[in-house]
């Protein structure tokens, strides 16, 4: 057990010293599951994906279409509001960027800002910039199996911090919507779920931008 713990600190302190660990944060070895409300079930006969909103024309994926869609492996730490981190997470599913590129998602020059919509109505909204980064993901998988229903199966958006790109923006873990149903662009932004519940609207991890 205290080996667990002097494991845990010097992996801390190794993150830190790699300039991987955002202020205010610690590291967990564990995958701490966190939301609002129940865990939903899933049906894969009645289940899908919905675009609508700033697109040429809204899209409907069954679960079935939905996997037949050429999926991306993503590897980035996740950090949430809460304090934990997580490092090196592997997860695979559908790029946003994958969808336009097949002309299934055709934006309209007017989309700026994205909301994912999950089950029971949760939101969280992003900028469109945001959600085309790579370090944004539909995913299906993580650690290359199926989720686990409590972390968002059979899909959810994932968003963390990949080592080698600084650039791209990081927002904390409640940015990804878990059991989500679909994305709307937007014109104009609006606060999803935890933003209208007091938490940051762009929640950048490295400035530490946990409530508003
Ligand atoms: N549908 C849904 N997704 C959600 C939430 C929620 O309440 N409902 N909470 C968010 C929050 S606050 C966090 S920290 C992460 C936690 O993801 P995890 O349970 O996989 O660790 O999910 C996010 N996605
Ligand atoms: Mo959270």
């Amino acid at each position: 057990m205290f080996d667990q713990i002097r494991k845990r600190k010097q992996e801390e302190e190794a993150m830190r010293a790699a300039g991987r660990l955002p202020p205010g944060q610690a590291l967990t070895q564990k995958f701490p599951v966190l939301h609002y409300g129940p865990v939903p079930t899933f049906n894969p006969e009645t289940w899908d994906f919905r675009v609508w909103g700033e697109v040429e024309q809204p899209l409907r994926l069954t679960w079935e279409e939905f996997n037949q869609l050429p999926k991306t492996r993503v590897t980035m730490d996740l950090h949430c509001v809460t304090k934990w981190s997580k490092f090196d997470t592997v997860w695979e599913g559908v790029s946003v960027r994958t969808l336009i590129e097949l002309g299934l998602v055709r934006l309209k020059p007017t989309a700026r800002f994205v909301m994912q919509h999950a089950e029971y109505g949760f939101t969280a909204n992003l900028p469109l910039e945001v959600v085309l980064q790579e370090n944004f993901l539909l995913a299906t998988h993580y650690d290359g199996k199926p989720l686990d229903p409590e972390h968002g199966y059979p899909l959810r958006g994932v968003i963390g911090f990949i080592p080698d790109r600084p650039d791209l923006k990081t927002p904390y873990l409640w940015k990804g919507a878990k059991w989500l149903r679909g994305l709307e662009f937007m014109a104009q932004d609006r606060p999803g779920f935890w933003e209208m519940a007091g938490y940051h609207n762009d929640a950048d991890v490295w400035k530490e931008e946990r409530y508003g």
